[in-house]
């Protein structure tokens, strides 16, 4: 399986479980907005329902406001010229029982029975207190066993005589007091401690009631209130909840489906790298160059590996791109420098032996490389020499005369990478004024196999040499390949016909071993 693949594979777990993680918190915060949001609506309704009974209510009593004292009480007439006007004012307001005249504390005369002398006080204790202008009744001697609703006007003039409505309220409270749901189960209509259910048709004390209200709202014009019984707003969201579950499932998978999309390339490799750095997770391996004419290794090539922390190894194909892409090759690069600068004793201490290492453009922005290599390698003072090798692939704009020549101040190689590969290869030629050019190993690869791809070898290697740049050959494998390049001059080769990659700390085990054996002769 190719790399890419396995390094894929590994990360789509990471990629899910963001995916799975936000789809849930979508889930949740969309159901926590509807329940929220319903919550209030709900209340709402359960305030509009309390208000709308309440005006009810007023409307019932309101009428009683326009009744005329001046012909009941003031002109003393007695019950048998009242009665008939009494009547005629509980035809026209319907929702009367019975209308009574008092006068001096005494109930005189009323619409239903004519003449009567009772106490008002002792009848209607509350009203008489001035408490309440209304009054609650199981039953009285003006109604049968149908509750009331009494309602005391006093004159202005002489507070013991006005006149009593009394209301068929056990009736109408079918009408007024009629639930609405879901919202309200119940309404119960509270004056003073008494209070009146829907349908009970009794009377009973407010504080009978096993329940406690979700709402109770007042009057402002008279002395009563209405109280919502029922399931409070939030009970009945949450009971709500399953209908709005398929379209938040569907929001939520949407927006699982599209992080796990948006992840792919983002999140979920960028970090593995950035903690493999953190982690030195990261090894350097080095492949030696060899000299073609006489056979010595002269530099190596470093190369970074990886090898993560499952244990697996990441190809650089997917990782370097992918660190350019995340601007963390820079972070890459410094520790690939450290990690050289503190192992200088692994190489050959000499002016013409060189390390080379692979630098991307990015680097190259605002002179950064040129303060890490003060940095990171110059204070280590090494003997030996520093190589830089650059890739066509990138763009290289950034790079700056005034960067070109402090490189060079510090004694530091440019090599051309991957040459013959990219593109605008001449002009950039001039810009950079390198050292030394790389050629592809696709252009090794083609010797005596590709007549084309030869030629421009063979034109490459003439354009060097006229240009004065020295040469080094990638991807030799084999002899011929060799035996080649070096007949045509090539200064110095590299591939797994001298050696693969190593582990820096493996090189001078090699080197050694590569001296002793007559390598001039025996690897040429
Ligand atoms: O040898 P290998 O297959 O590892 O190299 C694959 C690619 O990764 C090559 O193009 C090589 O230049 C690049 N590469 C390896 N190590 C580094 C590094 O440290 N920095 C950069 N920029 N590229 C590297
Ligand atoms: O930095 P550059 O793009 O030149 O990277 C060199 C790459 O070539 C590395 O991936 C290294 O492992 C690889 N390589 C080195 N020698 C050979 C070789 O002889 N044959 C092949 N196919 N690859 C090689
Ligand atoms: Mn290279």
């Amino acid at each position: 399986m190719p790399f890419n693949q396995i390094a894929l594979a590994k990360y789509r777990y990471y990629r899910l479980a963001l995916a799975a993680g936000m789809g849930l918190l979508t889930l949740i915060l969309t159901l926590g907005i509807r329940i929220y949001e319903q919550t209030r609506v709900i209340n709402q309704d359960q305030e509009r329902v309390a208000r709308h009974t309440i005006q009810k209510l007023e409307t019932l009593l309101q009428p009683a406001n326009a009744v005329s004292f001046d012909k009941l009480i003031q002109s003393g007439q007695n019950c048998s010229t009242q009665q008939p006007v009494l009547q005629q004012v509980v035809a026209r307001l319907q929702t009367l029982r019975a209308i009574a005249v008092v006068r001096n504390g005494k109930i005189l005369c009323s619409s239903l029975s004519g003449t009567v002398n009772y106490d008002f006080n002792q009848l209607l204790p509350q009203l008489a207190l001035g408490a309440s202008h209304l009054q609650l009744r199981a039953s009285d001697n003006m109604s049968n066993a149908i509750p009331t609703l009494v309602l005391w006007r006093a004159q202005a003039s002489d507070k013991s005589s006005g006149l009593l409505f009394v209301y068929n309220i056990g009736v109408l409270a079918n009408f007024l007091l009629e639930p609405q749901p879901p919202y309200a189960s119940s309404i119960v209509l509270n004056v003073m401690n008494s209070s009146l259910e829907y349908d009970k048709n009794q009377i009973a004390p407010s504080d009978a009631l096993d329940q406690t209200p979700i709402l109770s709202s007042s009057s402002n014009n008279y002395d009563f209130s209405v109280s919502i019984y029922g399931n409070d707003a939030a009970t009945l969201a949450w009971s709500e909840l399953p209908a709005h579950l398929p379209l938040s499932l569907l929001i939520s998978l949407l927006t699982a489906f599209a992080i796990y999309l948006l992840s792919g390339s983002r999140i979920s490799l960028a970090y593995p790298i950035s903690h493999a750095i953190s982690h030195r997770e990261f090894q350097v391996y080095c492949q030696p160059i060899i000299d073609s004419a006489d056979g010595r290794c002269v530099g190596v090539e470093t190369l970074m590996r990886w090898k993560n922390r499952r244990q697996e190894w990441v190809s650089p194909d997917v990782f370097i791109p992918l660190a350019e892409q995340h601007g963390l090759i820079i972070s890459l690069t410094r520790y690939l420098l450290k990690q050289v600068s503190g192992n200088l004793a692994l190489f050959p201490a000499r002016p013409d032996f060189y390390i080379s290492i692979n630098v991307a453009a990015q680097h190259f922005d605002d002179m950064v490389i040129v303060d890490d290599i003060r940095q990171l390698w110059l204070s280590a003072a090494p003997a030996l020499s520093l190589m830089l090798e650059l890739t066509e692939r990138t763009r290289l704009q950034e790079l700056s005369t005034e960067q070109i020549s402090a490189l060079k101040e510090m004694g530091v190689m440019l090599a051309i990478d991957d040459f013959g590969t990219g593109h605008s290869s001449l002009s950039y030629l001039k810009t950079l004024n390198p050292d030394v050019l790389k050629i592809d190993r696709a252009f090794t690869a083609s010797i005596g196999t590709d007549a084309i791809n030869a030629t421009v070898t063979d034109t490459i290697i003439t354009l060097a040499q006229r240009l004065n740049l020295k040469l080094i050959a990638e991807g030799v494998e084999t002899r011929e390949q060799a035996e080649y390049l070096r007949k045509r001059e090539v200064d110095s080769l590299q591939g797994y016909y001298f050696a693969r990659p190593m582990p820096i700390d493996i090189f001078p085990l090699w080197l050694e071993r590569y001296e002793k054996a007559d390598f001039s002769v025996s690897s040429l």
